[in-house]
């Protein structure tokens, strides 16, 4: 079936990135983006929850050709979804049983999901939460297992290749540059290897889009 609309429902620079980064690589610009007051707690509206009862971004609205609307959770999946409805941008190993296509499944899912979940930790424990419930502990131990356990195996290949997955750009990038930048940002991922990485990926036109509704 053909599409016949987008409509990203996005915050800045959270992991609705990823996919507004990835729908630029893959589909162009010809996408609707709904940026919502999630400070404001309008992802609690009953017309939100009826599309996310998760209360989260991203949502990617999907009009189909017959008319159907389809409402797509999950920002990995969403990648992922994209890299391989678009073969000709090359963004994924094609869905078949070779080392590198379960090579990029891995590291999609490690950023995407094991590191992403220890992020969000201590995003909760570090921002979100009043302090009378926030736990330094969490944090710490978050922190020293992406530092001791996560860091040195994405360094080993960022020093071997220039992207995560080889010499060559794929979705596993995206995901996994975003949770990079996130860690980047609570100062971990800092040397030379991680430094020389993010500027790779911020030097992409796709990457400027989509995060040019940051405000630093
Ligand atoms: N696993 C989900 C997580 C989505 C998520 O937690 N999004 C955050 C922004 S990064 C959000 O919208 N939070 C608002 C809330 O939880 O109320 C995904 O990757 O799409």
């Amino acid at each position: 079936m053909k599409i016949q609309a987008l409509k990203l429902f996005h915050f800045p620079g959270s992991r609705s990135a990823r996919v507004r980064w990835a729908l630029i690589e893959t589909f162009g610009d010809d996408f609707e983006l709904a940026t919502m007051k999630l400070l404001e707690g309008e992802q609690y509206a009953q017309e939100f929850l009826a599309m996310n009862p998760n209360h989260a971004v991203p949502v990617l609205q999907i009009t189909w050709s017959d008319g159907s609307v389809q409402h797509m959770l999950e920002s990995t999946a969403m990648v992922e979804w994209l890299a391989d409805a678009f073969p000709d941008k090359q963004l994924a190993p094609t869905a078949e049983l070779s080392p590198q296509r379960a090579d990029y499944l891995q590291m999609l899912q490690l950023g995407g999901n094991w590191m992403d979940s220890m992020l969000w930790q201590i995003r909760v424990h570090r921002d979100l939460l009043p302090e009378s419930d926030s736990d330094k502990r969490t944090i710490d131990r978050a922190m020293e297992k992406i530092a001791t356990e996560v860091e040195p195996q994405l360094h080993a290949r960022l020093t071997a290749a220039e992207y995560i997955c080889g010499d060559q750009f794929s979705a596993a990038d995206i995901v996994m540059g975003h949770s990079i930048n996130w860690a980047r940002a609570y100062g971990m991922c800092q040397n030379d290897a991680f430094k020389a990485y993010a500027s790779r990926l911020s030097a992409r036109p796709a990457f400027q889009r989509a995060f040019d509704d940051v405000v630093r």
